[in-house]
């Protein structure tokens, strides 16, 4: 990283709007140093007051599904609107050189060549508890930044667009319509995620597929709905390359935020989402600690090794590296007394 600047001077530059600055600040929350975690914690208590006034999107979709497309669409329509656009994304097995980010910049292109606009590519790391975390943690940033729509953008296959939807207030699944296939690559664990969905590519001779897809999902989704009066998500047909229906699709997101806000569901959101957070912190934490502590590790090739020759059970090694983990938790940064809350 850079020449390090204070924490607090780094917090008003992203406050002001710098884009080098918020970058800057972004590489900080991903990183998993504990002395980057330190700062970053001081530089997310002076933020997160300024954070938390976006719409926040979820787009998933299976790869091919027009995503990327779809967000450069929208994004550009709502920068119209003057909205400031931030693209996050969720992708737990992507490295930052990886071909689809460059594929991604240049079907964002327009919102790239734009300051109404800010794309930051997936963190890499394919432990999707870090990459959410830091993903979370980028939200609070581009928000603090001024940017009022923030999307974040994940590929519909594993458990990334659970963890998207619990950290956005409204969940869209863009989807395909294949002849004879009409559920193509859907699975139903993101039905029951999905707040709005919308048939991509109904454009040419596509358009017709796409209204029957639509109509089928409807009805499927009445019937695995558990709750009669529980709120289904609409479905909704569009194309990211002519524009058709993306106004409506943006519709279909507010009013979903409408009804949040309406019976204070929004607010209700937003605090369990803070007990999720809690919770994954904590697992991920933990987690990577263990996985980062020097006796652990040595101790590991060593019960890796005995297993491997039948001279230790795993439940013997487990509590050996629990144990070796124990002795060395004093010496961890978050074994440390917590900072002084401001005004706490
Ligand atoms: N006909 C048509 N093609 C589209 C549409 N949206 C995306 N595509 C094309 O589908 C391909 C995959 O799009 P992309 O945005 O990269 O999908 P992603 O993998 O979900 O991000 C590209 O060739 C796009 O040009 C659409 O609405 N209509
Ligand atoms: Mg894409």
């Amino acid at each position: 990283m850079a020449r390090a600047i204070p924490v607090a001077e780094l917090a008003d530059r992203v406050r002001e709007g710098s884009r080098a600055h918020l970058a800057r600040a972004i590489t900080l929350v991903e990183s998993s140093r504990p002395d980057h975690r330190a700062q970053a914690r001081e530089l997310l208590g002076l933020l997160t007051p300024e954070a938390g006034n976006s719409i926040r999107l979820g787009i998933s979709g299976v790869p091919g599904a027009g995503k990327s497309t779809f967000i450069n669409a929208l994004g550009v329509r709502l920068i119209e609107q003057g909205h400031r656009v931030a693209v996050l994304a969720v992708d737990p097995s992507s490295s930052r050189t990886g071909g689809s980010i460059l594929g991604d910049r240049t079907r964002m292109s327009d919102l790239a060549a734009t300051t109404d606009a800010f794309i930051r590519p997936s963190p890499s790391g394919n432990h999707l508890g870090g990459v959410a975390r830091a993903t979370r943690e980028s939200m609070i940033l581009v928000e603090a930044a001024g940017f009022d729509v923030v999307i974040v953008e994940t590929v519909g296959v594993g458990q990334s667009e659970v963890a998207v939807s619990e950290m956005v207030d409204t969940f869209l699944l863009l989807a395909l319509a294949r002849a004879g296939d009409q559920l193509q690559g859907i699975k139903r664990g993101i039905l029951e995620i999905a707040d709005v969905i919308a048939i991509n590519k109904a454009d040419g001779e596509h358009v017709a597929d796409a209204r029957v897809a639509a109509r089928d999902m409807s009805i499927a989704m009445k019937l695995i709905s558990s709750d009669a009066h529980a709120r289904r998500p609409d479905v909704l047909t569009c194309s990211a390359v002519t524009g058709d229906g993306l106004p409506e699709v943006w519709n279909a997101v507010l009013e979903h935020r409408a009804y949040l806000e309406d019976k204070h569901g929004l607010a209700a959101r937003r605090t369990q989402q803070q007990v999720q957070w809690l919770w994954a912190m904590v697992q991920n934490e933990l987690w990577s600690s263990f996985r980062g502590s020097r006796p652990v590790r040595d101790l590991a090739v060593e019960v890796e090794h005995g297993i491997r020759a039948q001279e230790l059970s795993a439940m013997d090694g487990a509590q050996q590296l629990l144990y070796a983990f124990a002795q060395d938790v004093p010496n961890l940064a978050w074994a440390q007394p917590p900072a002084e809350q401001p005004g706490g």
